[in-house]
């Protein structure tokens, strides 16, 4: 059994042998695909840590960037039982980091759960200006919209962005992500759904495409 709240820990104390160690043997315990989307809630709440401990000045920029990398090295061990991946193509998302955020974990997580639950995923990467998105809008109509951001300037960028996929003519649906969206935000924003759960994330989308 994994334990959870040793696992949170483990990665807010940016300890990358336990934390690969704990999730090697959990990979190896045969889990459920609700149990792996434990475990990324359990690495997201360990990031919040790392995210504490830098406002009050004991993390700096550089363990950041390690927590990045572990982050990311946990989502590559667990990604195997994610899910198994459907045949069938379920729709099509384009997916982003908004303009002026480099953070791309929690996208990347969506990304390999949307993937794993059948969906093609255009993912056009990190500090994505609006025209990209529209521009890519276009090539893939009937698309869902997927944008995320960890930055409070980020709910400005995904309103500009928002602003300029309407001016165009794009109405396919919206969605936001990453740890500053709220209910508030989502509608500042003038998007369709918000989450800070990417398992939940998936299942608005498998609505929308039902
Ligand atoms: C790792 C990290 C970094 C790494 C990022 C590495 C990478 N490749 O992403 C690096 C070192 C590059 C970095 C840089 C900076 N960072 Co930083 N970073 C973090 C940290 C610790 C974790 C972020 C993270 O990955 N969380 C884990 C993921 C899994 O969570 P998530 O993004 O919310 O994603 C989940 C859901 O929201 C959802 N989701 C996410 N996106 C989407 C999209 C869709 C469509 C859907 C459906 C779902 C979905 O799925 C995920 C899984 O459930 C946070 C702390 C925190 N509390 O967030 C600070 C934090 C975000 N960073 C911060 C800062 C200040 C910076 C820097 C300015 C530091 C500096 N002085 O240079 C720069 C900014 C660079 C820039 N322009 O973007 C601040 C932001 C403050 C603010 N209010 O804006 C934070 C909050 C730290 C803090 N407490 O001060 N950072």
């Amino acid at each position: 059994m994994l334990d959870l709240k040793a696992l949170t820990q483990a990665v807010g104390d940016l300890e990358e042998e336990v934390v690969m160690e704990m999730l090697n043997e959990f990979v190896q315990s045969n889990p459920t695909e609700q149990e792996a989307q434990e475990a990324i809630a359990a690495c997201q709440a360990g990031m919040a840590i790392v995210g504490e401990l830098f406002e009050k000045g004991e993390f700096f920029v550089g363990d950041l960037i390690f927590a990045g990398e572990v982050l990311t090295e946990s989502i590559n061990v667990l990604k195997p039982v994610l899910g198994s991946g459907g045949s069938a193509v379920a729709g099509t998302i384009i997916l982003g980091t908004v303009h002026g955020d480099l953070h791309d974990i929690g996208k990347n997580i969506f990304k390999s759960m949307s993937e794993a639950a059948g969906f093609e995923v255009v993912d056009l990467g990190i500090d994505v200006a609006p025209e990209l998105f529209v521009q890519t809008a276009k090539e893939n109509p009937g698309c869902i919209i997927g944008m995320s951001g960890v930055l409070t300037l980020a709910i400005d960028a995904m309103k500009e962005t928002v602003e300029t996929l309407k001016a165009a003519g794009i109405d396919g649906k919206i969605i936001i992500g990453g740890n500053p969206v709220t209910k508030e935000s989502c509608e500042f924003v003038g998007a369709d759904q918000y989450t800070t759960n990417a398992a939940e994330g998936v299942k608005i989308c498998q609505d929308w495409v039902a």
